[in-house]
């Protein structure tokens, strides 16, 4: 049994800030649950280009809202509160969060993140070697 409060994280290295987003890792690989679980903040009025080739992401928005763009078909995604998306196609999107509000989102990765990853020129997080 593990337990893990936010306000642990905040301010340590498990706080990894991508510019358009803030992720607080809250479970990772070494938990050994086999998914890694994130409390992200999308900040208000970002874009970010996303594209995880190498890993599945269910998002689950409960706080603020926004949209996804599907670049594959430039579907248009609203995204709110209570809302989740699952990237099951390792689908290459854009997510924008609303001028007026930050998005705050519960991130499961499956394969787990380690915990340092942010996103490479194209989006990406590297493949785990181990
Ligand atoms: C929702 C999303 O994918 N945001 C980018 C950051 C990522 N989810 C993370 O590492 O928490």
């Amino acid at each position: 049994m593990k337990v893990v409060a936010l306000k642990d994280i905040l301010g340590t290295e498990k706080e990894v800030d991508g510019g358009t987003w803030v992720s607080r890792r809250l479970l990772t690989k070494k938990d050994g649950m086999g998914y890694s679980v994130n409390d992200t903040i999308i900040k208000a009025g970002t874009e970010t280009h996303i594209w995880y080739q190498n890993h599945l992401e269910a998002v689950y928005c409960i706080e603020g809202e926004g949209e996804v763009v599907t670049l594959s078909d430039n579907k248009v995604w609203p995204i709110k509160k209570d809302m989740i998306y699952a990237l099951d196609k390792h689908d290459e999107h854009l997510l924008r969060a609303h001028p007026d509000s930050d998005m705050r989102m519960v991130c499961v990765f499956n394969p787990p993140l380690t915990g340092n990853e942010v996103h490479d020129e194209n989006g990406v997080y590297p493949v785990d070697e181990d």
